[in-house]
């Protein structure tokens, strides 16, 4: 172990001065004591998360966590430290996404646990391992309601946001704790875990062997899942018998980081595929197998459908309605937990397993001589999808000014092509939904963007985890609104020099810049922002690089400086407050209003 603290004896061997040096009679010499060597439990947290090869710690000091990061920076582990705990969070899921080894946060207690409270909800429904590590006050004052400092029931209140939640309350217990913990955040359906540990935990002490034996390291987190033999022929079987099958990669196939598997299953069966947000670059978005620009035709035509990693969820109109077409749909679903299976629809043919065993089982079932899809259903995907690609193709270049998101979105189109081992970040609403269809990937693990839940506020520290845990250049498309969540963090993204260019599309409005306080009265509407704002004066604010685009050649050439010197860059993209629509593609979620009162 490397941390061990040496417990100073009560009496030490005094260096016995000669009598000509001193000119008194050296006392006599004293015996050393054996030095006891300990442990604490400051350090045995440390040893516990480097044995299990975890470097990193994406937290905010403060009461009672503060020397814990200190200490873990002394001890070498990197320590990147926020201005907010969600954005903490938000990055430390985003760390587990791309390693799949269990991004940490490390909170304070009470409301810094709270703050980090959404990045583990959020981590859990998008099924990012993390493990939300919390300092907390004293068991027998909260559990007698006494009024501690920061009291609150930590570990209970996790419980619905999280897949498991665990206290520590002994010193020898922190290695068996976080172990737990490592193991429930990435077996199975990784997610989030929260680890609860009480402010007089870190000053224990023991006898540092003790400690280091007390110390597990996590054999196999992630156990391969094969599935049943059975289940794999029944799911060829079905596929077999397909006229018009489509391939749907969700992010769960991403994170499996089955790459060669997933795309040889597409390659060899020549089955037209479907990438989700974040299934996208897992084959590149110009592949000649890419259904997503055609994505209605195939939803609502398709006749089987391979599910690889993706929920039938509002993402997906749970598998029925209008956007999957009047005939029945056959589903072979590919998931490592048993109790997707049938969440919305009927699934003909679960395949329960990891990814990468029950593709590579459908590989060896298929053998060589499997027959592609017939021509005319692949002949009517490539027919929609050049009418919607020669659409978009005029949109995009756009040298309307202001310039529109189509404009500003061609332009770093061009730039994720030129560097496709950047990582693109993307939130907001039009500047998401534009920017999903407009900005190909390339390669897998690449764009990290709202998920599952639609969440506001990943950007930063999204951008901190993937220039952190890559070391890439890392591309944040965000919505105006979206960037103010987070916006802050633009001072961490400095103070670590991180390669990290921001692009705000500034329409001045969560949606647009033009709505008005229908009562006519000084309040500005509640949509909108302040006008012609100079976002990029918060990045010189803090020794970034900050710059004004107006067009689309001065976003391009802006972003390719900013990735040629590596600088944290933000370019206030200044965008038509009169473009975008309300909620972007998904207008339709909000509730209709009556007809307004005259
Ligand atoms: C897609 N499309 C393209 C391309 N890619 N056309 C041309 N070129 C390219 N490269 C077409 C595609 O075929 C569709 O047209 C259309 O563009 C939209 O494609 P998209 O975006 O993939 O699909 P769609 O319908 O928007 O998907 C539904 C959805 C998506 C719910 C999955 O909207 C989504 O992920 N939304 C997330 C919204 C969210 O979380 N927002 C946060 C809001 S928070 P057609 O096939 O002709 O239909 C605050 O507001
Ligand atoms: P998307 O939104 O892109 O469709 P979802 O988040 O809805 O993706 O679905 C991801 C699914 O992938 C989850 O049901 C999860 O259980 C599953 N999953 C995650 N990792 C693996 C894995 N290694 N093997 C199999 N399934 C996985």
């Amino acid at each position: 172990m490397s941390s061990v603290i040496e417990k100073s004896p009560a009496t030490r061997v005094a260096p016995v001065a000669t009598l000509a040096e001193t000119g008194v009679q050296a006392a006599a010499p004293v015996v050393e004591q054996q030095q006891e060597q300990l442990t604490d439990g400051f350090h045995l947290v440390i040893d516990a998360l480097k044995l299990n090869d975890i470097d990193t710690i994406f937290g905010l000091p403060g009461i009672p966590i503060t020397d814990l990061t200190r200490l873990a920076q002394a001890e070498g582990m990197r320590v990147i430290s926020f201005r907010h705990e969600q954005n903490a969070g938000h990055a430390a899921a985003a760390a587990g996404f791309l390693t799949q080894k269990p991004g940490i946060c490390l909170t304070v207690s009470a409301p810094g646990f709270l703050n980090g409270l959404t990045a583990l909800a959020n981590a859990t429904v998008n099924c990012f391992p993390m493990i939300l590590i919390s300092g907390s006050s004293e068991r027998e004052i909260v559990d007698l309601a006494q009024g501690d400092y920061e009291e609150m029931d930590q570990l209970n209140a996790a419980k619905p946001f999280c897949k498991a939640a665990f206290r520590v309350l002994h010193a020898q217990d922190i290695g068996i704790g976080i172990a737990r913990a490592i193991r429930a955040a990435c077996s199975g359906r990784p997610g989030g875990v929260y680890l609860d540990l009480p402010a007089k935990l870190f000053s224990q002490t023991m006898e540092a062997e003790a400690g280091r034996r007390s110390l597990v390291k996590v054999q196999d987190p992630a156990p391969r899942q094969l599935p049943a033999p059975d289940t794999v022929a029944r799911a060829l079987e079905l596929l077999k018998g397909a006229k018009r099958p489509l391939i749907l990669l969700g992010k769960g196939a991403a994170y499996a980081q089955a790459d060669t598997e997933i795309r040889e299953l597409v390659e060899r069966s020549g089955i037209p595929y479907l990438p989700m947000s974040m299934a996208k670059g897992l084959l590149p978005d110009t592949h000649v197998q890419s259904a997503a620009a055609a994505r209605s035709y195939v939803l609502a035509e398709a006749d089987v459908v391979v599910l690889v990693g993706a929920r039938l969820n509002w993402l997906l109109s749970h598998g029925k309605g209008k956007t999957w077409g009047a005939e029945p749909k056959k589903f072979i679903q590919i998931d490592i937990s048993p109790t997707e299976i049938d969440s919305n629809v009927p699934i003909s043919a679960p395949l329960v397993g990891d990814i990468g065993s029950c593709v590579s089982a459908l590989l060896a079932g298929m053998g060589s001589g499997w027959q592609k899809p017939p021509a005319e259903w692949t002949g009517a995907i490539a027919q929609r999808k050049d009418k919607n690609l020669s659409k978009m193709a005029q949109t995009l270049e756009s040298k309307a000014f202001p310039m529109n998101f189509h404009g500003a979105l061609g332009a770093i189109r061009k730039v994720v092509q030129e560097r496709p081992d950047a990582i693109v970040v993307n939130e907001g609403a039009n500047t998401l939904d534009f920017a999903r269809s407009i900005v190909d990937m390339y390669e897998p693990r690449k764009r990290l963007d709202v998920g599952t839940w639609g969440v506001m506020g990943i950007g930063m520290g999204f951008a901190v985890a993937a220039a952190v845990t890559t070391g890439k250049p890392v591309i944040a498309i965000e919505g105006d609104s979206a960037f103010g969540f987070s916006g802050m963090e633009v001072e961490t993204i400095c103070r670590y020099q991180l390669p990290v260019c921001i692009v705000i599309f500034n329409n001045n409005g969560v949606y647009k810049g033009t709505d008005v306080n229908q009562t006519g009265g000084a309040d500005p509407a509640p949509t909108v922002f302040v006008k012609d704002a100079r976002y990029d004066l918060m990045m010189t604010a803090f020794g970034g690089h900050g710059v004004t685009a107006t067009t689309p050649d001065e976003l391009g050439r802006a972003m390719r400086e900013a990735i040629a010197s590596g600088r944290p860059t933000l370019i206030n993209a200044v965008i038509d407050e009169t473009a975008g629509t309300e909620s972007g593609r998904i207008t339709n979620l909000n509730p209709t209003r009556a007809a307004t009162k005259k």
